[in-house]
């Protein structure tokens, strides 16, 4: 009986290891093979991640805000500015040309990222 118990614990781990792997590996495949996956880039700790962030054309880009200071999402040629972000706030931007988008922090310059449209 209890080396019973034992395997239905050891197959219950086995499972929940792979759960854990299909949860993971999902997500990702279909970021990667869909078009209309949504895009993210986290503000965080003064660095946008990713730094360089690669789309289909005709993707929605969602900037978030994750730090406790304002930041504004500013593209180099002027083609997109966000308002302030406070804590939480979001910013999107769809960007229908094939191209590579450099942006920046206007209110901290140092702080820069890409978006590569394909
Ligand atoms: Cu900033």
């Amino acid at each position: 009986m209890k080396s019973r118990k034992l395997i239905v614990i050891v197959a219950a781990s086995v499972l929940l290891v792979f759960a854990a792997f299909g949860l993971r590996l999902t997500p990702l495949t279909h970021a990667q093979s869909s078009a209309t996956a949504p895009a993210q880039v986290t503000v965080d700790n003064f660095t946008f991640g990713p730094p360089s962030l690669t789309v289909a054309a005709n993707s929605t880009v969602t900037w978030v805000n994750k730090d406790d200071v304002p930041h504004v999402i500013a593209s180099d040629g002027g083609l997109f500015k966000s308002k302030a972000l406070d804590t939480d706030d979001k910013y999107s931007y769809t960007f229908t040309k094939p191209g590579t988008y450099s942006y920046y922090c206007s209110v901290h310059p140092k702080m820069v990222g890409k978006i590569v449209v394909q």
